[in-house]
C-alpha cells in the first residue's frame, strides 16, 4: 500500500500543550467560579490517565475529591467549568506561547509539498485545534488539514478508537494507507485500534508509559541539527524524521 495521508494526535504530539496549557486553564476556570481546586503538575500526571477535560473533570472529583463541591447539578457545573476552562486555553494560545514540538513544522509542510494528505484526531474541542494551528503554525493552517476530527464527534473518546474511524472515513483512506502519531498510551491504543501504524513521540508525562505496537518511540520528530533520540524501535540512523523514511514502511 502507498502511504496517502499521516493523522496527527494534538496535545502532547503537535505541542506541549498539557502542562503549560490545559493544566492552567483548567485553573483559571476553577478559580473563575471560586472554586479552590488547584491541578498542579503531578496531580495532572494523574488525572491525564483520563482523555477529554469534562470526563477528566469526572474523575478527579471521584478518585480525589476536593473539600469544597458545590450543591446542584455536578453534570452542569462540569460543562460550564469546561466553556470557561476552553475560553482561557484560548487565551493562553493566542499570547504565542505554545510552541509546536521540534520537526512538526517541518515534516507538515514536507508532506504538504509531496501532496500527502494531513488530518487530525484529538480527544480536545475544535476550537482548541484550530487556536494551536493558527498561533502556533499559521493564520491559515486550519486549511493545511483535510479533516479535523476533535472532541465529542464521537461518544467514545481514546483510548477508544472510534475518533481514528471518524477521521478515516472522512478521509475516504483505509488505515493500511495513512501513518498516525501519538505520544501517549491511551493515544496508541486508539490508534492501534484502528489498524494504523504508528510513531510515537514522547514528553514528560508520558515517558515510561506502555508503547508496544509503535512503529518506533523516539524523544520527538527531530531537526537535522537537533536529533531526536531514540527510546525504542527502528532508529532508522537519521537524526530526524522525514516523508521518506516514513514511505518506507509502506514498501
Ligand atoms: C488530549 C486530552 C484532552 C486535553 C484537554 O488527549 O485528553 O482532554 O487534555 O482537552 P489526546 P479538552 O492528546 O490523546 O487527544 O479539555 O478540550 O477535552
Ligand atoms: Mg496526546
Amino acid at each position: 500500500m502507498t502511504l496517502r495521508a499521516l493523522i496527527f494526535d494534538v496535545d502532547g504530539t503537535l505541542a506541549d500543550t498539557e502542562r503549560d496549557g490545559h493544566r492552567p486553564a483548567f485553573n483559571l476556570a476553577f478559580a473563575e467560579f471560586g472554586l479552590d481546586w488547584e491541578w498542579d503538575i503531578p496531580l495532572y500526571g494523574k488525572l491525564l490517565k483520563v482523555t477529554g477535560g469534562k470526563e477528566r473533570m469526572r474523575y478527579f472529583l471521584e478518585n480525589f475529591p476536593p473539600k469544597q463541591i458545590p450543591a446542584g447539578s455536578l453534570d452542569n457545573l462540569i460543562t460550564e467549568l469546561h466553556r470557561a476552562k476552553t475560553r482561557h486555553y484560548g487565551e493562553l494560545l493566542a499570547t504565542g506561547k505554545i510552541p509546536l514540538r521540534p520537526g512538526v513544522k517541518r515534516l507538515l509542510n514536507e508532506a504538504r509539498d509531496a501532496g500527502i494528505r494531513l488530518a487530525i484526531a484529538t480527544t480536545t474541542t475544535p476550537e482548541n485545534v484550530t487556536g494551536l494551528l493558527r498561533h502556533s503554525l499559521a493564520e491559515d493552517a486550519e486549511n493545511w488539514f483535510d479533516v479535523i476530527a476533535a472532541g465529542d464527534i464521537v461518544p467514545a473518546k481514546k483510548p477508544a478508537p472510534d475518533i481514528y474511524f471518524y477521521a478515516l472515513q472522512k478521509l475516504g483512506l483505509a488505515p493500511e494507507e495513512c501513518l498516525a502519531f501519538e505520544d501517549s498510551e491511551n493515544g496508541l491504543r486508539a490508534s492501534l485500534g484502528a489498524r494504523l501504524k504508528t510513531l510515537v513521540t514522547i514528553n514528560n508525562y508520558t515517558e515510561g508509559q506502555d508503547f508496544s505496537g509503535a512503529l518506533s518511540v523516539l524523544s520527538d520528530l527531530g531537526e537535522p541539527n537537533t536529533p531526536y533520540t531514540r527510546i525504542a524501535g527502528n532508529s532508522f540512523g537519521k537524526s530526524h524524521i522525514t516523508l521518506s523514511l516514513l514511505k518506507s514502511y509502506f514498501n
